[in-house]
């Protein structure tokens, strides 16, 4: 039966994916309510060959919608996430606003999908996509070997920040470019030609937020309360797909030929890992594209049963739009 479905932010980045997203995988879209801020009503966007008009997001907004996308920030999603639930919808979310909070499941529909039939409070919660990113290489690995820890490295994409850090990092490079001045608005520090080892804010402990979203929400989609995580996660000037270099720790023995056949038939994820042929994953091969790639299997060379590894995927797609109307079409 077709769904009322609604996207909230569908002006964003992330909003427009998800446009894509159940445009191309055929979701059955009965009727679509696109909302975004006053800024934005009025504006038409094309749905299967038809405009839709952008309407102001407001309380009401939410009458009989079977299905709420939210993607318009943490703030956006707690003020009116309930006004959703509340009218009938059940919402998923993908800001962080509700992820940690007890009876709103968590969910990588490759890793946990029965999680997303118990939904009490009528949220359901996209993880972060660094994590889900990670967690997509790591959970074959989980399953064969059983996971103890995780020490990783990001280099996220600035479109992880929304349509601004995009338009950031096209302004700096044109500005050097023609020896203009700047002043980094968005990022902390410049971003064209640097990187950057803050994502989100810092915490008490000197890690950021985004650095502990891997440690908790990686323990919650996993259902593994003592899994260890450390975590270094780093801004790069590149436009789109998050890349992460992981150490595992597994309680079994590993090497690297049972590592490789982990990720064969697992949906979602690919490996691609010969690297005397240059064979190996970088950012530009995931733009656009649903599958996460694996590759650098290698044995760590200081930690007993330890893998590193090296995971790229398109963070606005998988690790954002596409793992959220996938969770929609588990329901
Ligand atoms: P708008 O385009 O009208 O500002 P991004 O992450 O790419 O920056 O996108 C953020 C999304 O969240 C956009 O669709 C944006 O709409 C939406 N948004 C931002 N603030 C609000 C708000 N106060 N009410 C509704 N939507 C909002
Ligand atoms: C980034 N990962 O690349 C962030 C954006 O909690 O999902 C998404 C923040 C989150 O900046």
């Amino acid at each position: 039966e077709p769904k009322h479905v609604a996207i909230v932010g569908a002006t964003g980045a992330v909003g427009e994916e998800m446009l894509l997203c159940l445009e191309q995988r055929n979701f059955p879209v009965g009727k679509l309510t696109l909302l975004a801020s006053a800024r934005s009503a009025g504006k038409r966007i094309p749905f299967r060959g038809e405009d839709i008009i952008v309407q102001e997001l407001t309380h009401d907004s939410f009458a009989g919608v079977d299905i709420a996308l939210f993607s318009a920030g943490g703030g956006i999603s707690k003020e009116f996430g309930p006004s959703a639930a509340a009218a009938g919808a059940v919402v998923i979310d993908n800001s962080s606003a509700f992820r940690m909070d007890e009876g709103v499941p968590l969910v990588v529909p490759e890793i946990n999908p029965a999680a997303a039939k118990d939904h009490p409070k009528g949220i359901i919660a996209n993880p972060n996509c660094t994590t889900i990113i990670s967690l997509m290489a790591l959970a074959p690995l989980h399953e064969k070997f059983g996971l103890k820890s995780i020490i990783a490295s990001s280099y996220q994409a600035v479109s992880g920040s929304g349509a601004q850090g995009i338009i950031e990092l096209e302004e700096q490079v044109k500005a050097i470019a023609t020896g203009q001045p700047f002043e980094p608005k968005v990022y902390p520090r410049q971003i064209a030609f640097n990187v950057i080892p803050q994502v989100d804010s810092f915490t008490d402990n000197g890690y950021t937020k985004e650095e502990l979203k891997m440690l908790n929400e990686g323990r919650k989609i996993l259902g593994h309360d003592d899994l260890k995580v450390s975590c270094t996660c780093v801004r790069v000037p590149v436009y789109r797909s998050h890349s992460v270099s992981i150490t595992a720790v597994f309680e079994k023995p590993v090497d690297v030929e049972s590592a490789r056949a982990a990720y064969e038939g697992k949906p979602g994820v690919q490996l691609v890992d010969d690297p005397e042929n240059k064979v190996f994953p970088v950012p530009l091969d995931t733009t656009g594209k649903d599958d996460c790639l694996v590759g650098r299997i290698r044995k760590n060379l200081v930690l007993d049963n330890a893998l590193d590894l090296w995971v790229v995927g398109d963070q606005v797609r998988k690790g954002a739009a596409l793992n959220a109307v996938q969770i929609a079409e588990i329901l």
